[in-house]
């Protein structure tokens, strides 16, 4: 193509030169025959004359020549336009070339550019893998010595238990022995307690309604027999005799009538509470003849009320017949605790009246 070019711009060039030349470029060729005219009109043929036919002859030729000349050069302008359309084409090309490559090397740096950036970027990578890498170098180190320090700790701790791995095993050997026997003695132990519990289960509601009327049973019985006690707390105690001295103590009721419970001593006169309550405490007490007697009721030795059977002595029997055998009683209702102790007591006064059926008594009883 390039050759086909230069051939065809050396042909323009010859080409030019020709047409230059024109009109005058035949007479080389056609001198010895054709009479040429120069520019200035003279005449560089030779002056000898010609003949008609053969002037005819060279205008022939001539023309011929002429024709093919034209049409020489028109195929010559054809070829050169289409050179020049070639050659245009050819420059739009380059220009195109020359375009697309400054594109494409613009690219190709940019892509360079990103590529150094990229390398950069690899190469902080790179640099920051190598600081982690380094460090976990270094951790590595520290836990290689860390565990350097740690073996020779076990193996000083091996030292240490095997200096005492006789004992230790035999002492590990007896616990362990005692405890899976414990185990099994617990576990034993568990199963009972769950068979006794499964028993006790079965067997509970009926045990409670047993233990229940039991123990209602004895309530029962307890509270009858509290009754019963109450019921037989209770006396009547009275002189069977009459004294004109008496004159200090306590009064002694010797003659009982009625002693239910026994709190009454008939030896002492003191009652005596067989169970905590509230009692019931009477005296009558009648004076011996015109004497005065001043007795108390008194519990653990203090006076609750008194009684006073008030003689009077000095005047005739028939104008002083009552101020003879004069009765003084009183009633005392006391709560007492169990082990109380009641009796009558001596205030003033001497003596008492009574007789074989009792005139001067002393009761008592819970109620
Ligand atoms: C990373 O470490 C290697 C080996 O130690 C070294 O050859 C390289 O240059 C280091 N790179 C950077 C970015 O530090
Ligand atoms: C545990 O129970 C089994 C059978 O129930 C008995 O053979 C064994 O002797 C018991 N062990 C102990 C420690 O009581
Ligand atoms: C209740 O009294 C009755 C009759 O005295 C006696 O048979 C029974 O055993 C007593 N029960 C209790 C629980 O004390
Ligand atoms: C008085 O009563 C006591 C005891 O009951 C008795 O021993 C005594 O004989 C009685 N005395 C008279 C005079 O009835
Ligand atoms: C043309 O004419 C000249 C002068 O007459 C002569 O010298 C020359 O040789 C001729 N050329 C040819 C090609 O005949
Ligand atoms: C050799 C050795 O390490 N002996 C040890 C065994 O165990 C006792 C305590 O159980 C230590 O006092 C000893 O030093």
């Amino acid at each position: 193509m390039e050759g086909h070019a230069v051939f065809q711009i050396f042909l323009i060039s010859l080409l030019g030169s020709i047409c230059l030349q024109n009109g005058y470029a035949y007479s080389e060729m056609e001198n010895s025959t054709a009479v040429g005219t120069n520019e200035d009109g003279s005449s560089d043929v030779p002056k000898q004359p010609m003949g008609p036919d053969v002037f005819r002859q060279l205008l022939n030729q001539e023309t011929l020549i002429r024709m093919a000349l034209v049409k020489n050069v028109n195929s010559l302008m054809l070829d050169m336009v289409s050179l020049k359309n070639s050659v245009m084409s050819l420059q739009k090309n380059v220009e195109q070339i020359t375009k697309v490559s400054v594109e494409d090397i613009m690219g190709l740096k940019l892509e360079n550019k990103k590529l150094k950036n990229s390398n950069e970027l690899l190469t902080e990578i790179n640099w920051k893998q190598n600081q982690t890498i380094s460090k976990l170098v270094d951790d590595v180190t520290d836990l290689k010595n860390e565990q350097k320090l740690y073996a020779k700790e076990m193996i000083d701790r091996d030292d240490y238990l095997f200096g005492n791995t006789s004992a230790a095993l035999s002492e590990l050997k007896t616990n362990f022995r005692v405890l899976s026997l414990s185990l099994v003695n617990v576990d034993n132990q568990s199963q009972d307690f769950k068979k006794r519990l499964n028993e006790v289960d079965k067997s509970l509601p009926q045990t409670i309604n047993e233990k229940f009327s039991i123990v209602s049973e004895a309530m029962k019985n307890a509270s009858n027999q509290l009754s019963d006690i109450q019921k037989r707390i209770g006396f009547t105690a009275g002189k069977n005799s009459s004294s004109s001295g008496w004159s200090s103590g306590k009064l002694v009721f010797e003659h009982v009538l009625f002693n239910q419970g026994n709190g009454y001593d008939p030896s002492s006169g003191v009652f005596t509470a067989p169970t905590n309550g509230v009692y019931v405490f009477y005296v009558s007490l009648t004076s011996y003849d015109t004497n005065t007697i001043y007795v108390s009721i008194t519990l653990n030795g203090k006076s609750t009320v008194s009684a006073w059977g008030r003689g009077e002595s000095g005047g005739s029997y028939r104008n002083n017949y009552y101020t003879r055998y004069q009765t003084g009683t009183n009633m005392a209702v006391l709560s007492l605790m169990r082990g109380d102790r009641v009796w009558v007591q001596y205030g003033s006064g001497t003596g008492y009246y009574s007789d074989s059926v009792p005139v001067t008594t002393f009761s008592g009883f819970i109620i």
